[in-house]
């Protein structure tokens, strides 16, 4: 298992690649060219620029979260085909840069969704949180008003304010799509970038839905073992993975996690880490990663990853907002970076054990 961080690039996050650099064991980040329109190619020079700027502080660029589908390719709209090949050159640009995993989401319209961005916890950090009363009393406009009032002024990830003119539109056109309908559109799409993918020897790694469920009306489809079984069936290949996320996986308490870690083993391509405290379905805080802390049992997801041998990318996942830092939701440094320590301890103490 290599870890890594998240660093949403030079003007973006308020985390720098010195300091990530002091995290122990994190010998790279994974990172996105967030400017470039989702849909367009992202060209070599734009690639090579970013990876120089990494390298430059002593880290590695690892991976790429997220190269994001339009939704054209979701809907499986009249430009599908264009954007597949922009998607397709996308992977070979990538791979011709020597990065070699791309996680990315199919989640109609919105990326993750939350009903608090900083709900203060007992001990005073803050944390996101997901209430589904909040949510169902909220129309998509005043979500999405919302989420930009409350981002301290980051641009999130499937919030992006440039979507905004674009919702009625969005929500008119999804209107009547099934979760069938999304699985086909997502076979179309794997059907065509796969075989580039495994020719340029870049491993997908398809995020969970978070919430593990649909909201506004939206279907979503990449949020149990059956569904995500199927995913992975959809083209049989080790290109064609998954990003196991224990946060957005773990919201749902059907989910089996380590069991799920087993089942997929050798499909899985990138792995986030965090805890998530479940009080009841559609109810939940994000906590500190330790087991204890959460609904998610940390030391057995660690051994499971252990058992199968996993060698790929891991990154602790959201962090709470603690010692008075001010940064992008989730992704202060400080609470990650402890995250960082908890779960390579764990994963040490693993493997001495099996000495
Ligand atoms: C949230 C992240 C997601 C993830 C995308 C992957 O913080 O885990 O936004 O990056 O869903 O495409």
């Amino acid at each position: 298992m290599q870890t890594t961080l998240r660093w949403f690039g030079p003007n973006d996050d308020s985390v720098s690649l010195e300091y990530i650099r002091q995290t122990p064991n994190v010998s790279g980040v994974v990172s996105a060219l967030q400017e470039i329109p989702v849909g367009e190619i992202w060209s070599l020079d734009k690639i090579l620029e970013r990876k120089k700027l990494v390298e430059a502080s002593g880290l590695k660029l690892l991976g790429i979260e997220s190269v994001n589908i339009h939704e054209e390719i979701k809907l499986r709209g009249p430009n599908t085909d264009k954007l597949i090949e922009n998607y397709k050159q996308c992977i070979k640009n990538l791979s011709e840069a020597g990065i070699h995993m791309i996680c990315y989401n199919f989640m109609p319209v919105f990326d993750w969704a939350r009903s608090d961005l900083a709900k203060v916890l007992p001990d005073g950090s803050s944390v996101l949180s997901y209430d589904k009363n909040i949510i169902e009393g909220k129309t998509p406009e005043e979500m999405f008003e919302w989420i930009n009032g409350e981002s301290g002024g980051y641009s999130l990830p499937g919030w992006e304010k440039e979507k905004f003119p674009m919702l009625k539109e969005l929500f008119k056109r999804y209107n009547g799509v099934t979760e069938d309908d999304l699985f086909a559109h997502l076979e179309y799409f794997l059907k065509e970038v796969i075989p580039v993918a495994e020719q340029y020897n870049v491993k997908l790694a398809i995020h969970p839905d978070d919430p593990p469920w649909g909201i506004f009306g939206l279907p979503r489809i990449v949020n149990t073992e059956k569904n995500i079984e199927k995913i992975l069936g959809l083209v049989n290949s080790p290109n064609n993975g998954l990003t196991f996320c224990s946060g957005s996986l773990g919201a749902r308490q059907d989910n089996d996690l380590p069991a799920m870690v087993r089942k997929f083993a050798d499909k899985i391509n990138f792995v986030h880490l965090r805890n998530v405290k479940v009080y009841e379905q559609g109810i939940f805080d994000e906590a500190s990663h330790l087991s204890s802390d959460g609904s998610v049992d940390m030391f057995e997801l660690i051994k499971a990853l252990h058992d199968i041998g996993y060698k790929g990318l891991m990154r602790p996942d959201h962090g709470r907002m603690v010692w008075g830092e001010d940064a992008r939701p989730g992704y202060g440094l400080y609470d990650r970076a402890m995250g960082v320590a908890y779960l390579n301890g764990l994963w040490e103490a693993v493997e001495k054990m099996k000495k």
